[in-house]
Order: structure tokens, then C-alpha cells, then sequence
């Protein structure tokens, strides 16, 4: 078993773009950040209790999916090696490791902004599949798909509707980036939460049990502990909708009382007004036609469409165009 973790983005470049995305972000009206922060270890661990929580269909979904067809894409691609962006726990990642190892494929390339997550997943898959080179890359998938090494034929995998938390504006160079990963015979594997009825995407991101409240409050312990801020989550309430003009889920802090913070390490004061809202997140939900024309504008041609039963969630293959 062999495991390495290469870092694209260390511990200083990361608290520097934090400190500027921090700057730019929360003295902009409304405030924003971008929810990459969301993924320390806590917040990674937040995560992976959401995807099983009863109202989170998306990872059983994706998860159904990919029993029924990783066997089928891993041998019609052939790859050496699948590259995960975005990987977190890279848990339904297994089904398509298992497919690759008997398929001749022997190598593991897993991408996160995350080094908690690459790690333990790392640790795990290395002991399950001793012949499989893994390779955890610490990186940002918005600047760093263009320094993940290439080992041989490739199936780029982006699953977890993940793309999702990025705007259409983000999505295009992000897209770019992916097709210039690719050789031509290789392949992009994207998984997309489905456009359906508001009131399950409304409990999807406001489950009972309050999980996703707990990781949405998390990006302010992060700015506690990467900036030395001092807010207080308690003043603070979850609220996740779905715009269905715009197609996505919206989902915010809203400060209960005006709150007089700040974020020492930027000696920046932070006032929140009564009822002012931080955004955290976006989650786009999809259609087919929109996927298709994302990959036509980033040169690359859908080139095979599954969904399941019910039209959840979907995964698309991509090629080169
Ligand atoms: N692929 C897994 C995890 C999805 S959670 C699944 O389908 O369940 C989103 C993952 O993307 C997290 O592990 C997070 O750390 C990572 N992530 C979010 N923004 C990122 C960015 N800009 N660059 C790299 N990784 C990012
Ligand atoms: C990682 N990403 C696709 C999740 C989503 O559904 O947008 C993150 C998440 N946010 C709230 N719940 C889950």
C-alpha cells in the first residue's frame, strides 16, 4: 500500500487566501464567503453526518446510482487512474475503485481543500485496496486541477453535486480547467442533484435533527480560529431556502441582534445590523439541458446521461469535444 499527500495550497497560502477572501467577503454588501471554509475537520465530519441524515437524499441517490453503473463506466473508459475532486471521505468513491481494480486500473488520485479528510480517506482506502497507489492532493479545485500529476488514462470524477455550490460565472472557467485534464480518451464523471419539488430541497437543507445548522455555524469557528474572531454562533440562525426562479438553495446566517465583532488578525471590526444576513452557500439544482450546454461552452460533450428511478440526481459523462 502506498499513500502520499501533495499540497498544492500549504498552510500559508491557505490562511492568506482565507484573509483576503475573509476581507472581500464581509465587507461587501451582502456579506459572502465562499463555502470552501466550511470544510475543516469539524466541519468535514458535519458533512459526512449529513449525507446521512433521512432528509439528505443526495448521497444515497448518487450512492444507488453508482451501484448500478460504476461497473459499466469504469469499463468503457479503461483508466489507470480516477481523479476525485473534491473527494472529502471519498466513500462512494469505493464503487468505482472496486470496478477499477478489475479493470486493470491501479492508481488513486484524491483533490480537497481538506487535508483532515485526505488523510483519513487515504488511510482507509490504502488499507482496503492494497495494490491501489493513492495520491491525497491538498488543493483548491478553482486554481490547482492543472497541478494534479498525471499517471496515465484518466476518469475525472466531480460527484456529490458539489459543482453545485458554485455560480454558473464560477462554473465556466472551472469546467475549462477539468477538459484541460483530459487526454482523448479519457472521461468526466459529474454528479448533479435533479430540479424538484421546493418542500424536499427545503428539508434537505433544514433537517430536523439541526446537523446542517451546526455545519453552517461552522465557517464562524473557522474565522474564530484562522482570523481570531469572536463571534458567537449563538447569535446567529441557520436559514436555507430554495429559489426556484433561480434554481438553487440559498443558504445564510442571520444575525438575531445587531452584533459588534471582530476578526483580530485583519483588525477588521465586523457589524452585523438586526436581521442581516452572511451568505455561506449556494446549491444549484440541475437539468439536463444545463449540464449539456455547461460542458458545450467548456468544450466538452455529454455523452451519456443516468438518473435514477425517481429523477433525483444524476450523473453525466463527459468527453473531450
Ligand atoms: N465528494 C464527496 C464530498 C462532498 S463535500 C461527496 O460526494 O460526498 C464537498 C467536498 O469538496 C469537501 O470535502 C470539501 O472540503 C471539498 N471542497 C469544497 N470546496 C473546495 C475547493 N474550492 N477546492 C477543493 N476542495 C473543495
Ligand atoms: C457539498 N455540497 C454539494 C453540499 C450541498 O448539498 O450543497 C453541501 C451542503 N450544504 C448543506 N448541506 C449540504
Amino acid at each position: 500500500m502506498s499513500v502520499e499527500i501533495l499540497s498544492l495550497c500549504g498552510p500559508e497560502e491557505f490562511a492568506r487566501t482565507l484573509a483576503a477572501d475573509a476581507r472581500a467577503g464581509l465587507t461587501r454588501r451582502p456579506k459572502t464567503l465562499p463555502a470552501k471554509y466550511f470544510y475543516d475537520e469539524r466541519g468535514s465530519e458535519l458533512f459526512d453526518r449529513i449525507t446521512r441524515l433521512p432528509e439528505y437524499y443526495l448521497t444515497r441517490a448518487e450512492t444507488g446510482l453508482l451501484e448500478r453503473c460504476a461497473e459499466e463506466l469504469v469499463a468503457l473508459v479503461r483508466p489507470r487512474e480516477i481523479v476525485e475532486i473534491g473527494a472529502g471521505f471519498s466513500r462512494k468513491t469505493q464503487l468505482l475503485l472496486d470496478a477499477l481494480g478489475k479493470h486493470g486500473g491501479q492508481r488513486f488520485v484524491a483533490l480537497d481543500v481538506s487535508g483532515d479528510a485526505l488523510r483519513a480517506a487515504g488511510e482507509r482506502l490504502g488499507a482496503r485496496y492494497p495494490w491501489l497507489e493513492v495520491l491525497g492532493v491538498r488543493g483548491d479545485f478553482e486554481r490547482h486541477l492543472a497541478g494534479i500529476p498525471r499517471s496515465g488514462a484518466r476518469l475525472v470524477c466531480f460527484l456529490g453535486s458539489t459543482i453545485g455550490n458554485l455560480t454558473a460565472e464560477e462554473r465556466l472557467p472551472f469546467l475549462r480547467d477539468v477538459r484541460a485534464m483530459l487526454a482523448t480518451n479519457d472521461r468526466f464523471l459529474l454528479g448533479v442533484d435533479l430540479v424538484k419539488p421546493l418542500a424536499r430541497l427545503h428539508a434537505a437543507y433544514n433537517d430536523a435533527e439541526g446537523v446542517t445548522e451546526l455545519f453552517n455555524k461552522n465557517v464562524l469557528l473557522v474565522l474564530n480560529r484562522e482570523l481570531g474572531g469572536d463571534l458567537d454562533p449563538r447569535d446567529f440562525a441557520h436559514r436555507a431556502f430554495y429559489d426556484p426562479r433561480r434554481e438553487r438553495i440559498e443558504m445564510r446566517l442571520v444575525a438575531l441582534r445587531r452584533i459588534e465583532a471582530r476578526l483580530a488578525r485583519l483588525e477588521l471590526p465586523l457589524v452585523f445590523e438586526p436581521t442581516e444576513e452572511l451568505h455561506t452557500e449556494i446549491s444549484c439544482k440541475f437539468r439536463r439541458e444545463v449540464v449539456a450546454a455547461g460542458f458545450k461552452d467548456a468544450g466538452l460533450v455529454l455523452e451519456r446521461w443516468l438518473t435514477d428511478e425517481p429523477g433525483d440526481f444524476a450523473l453525466a459523462l463527459g468527453r473531450p469535444g
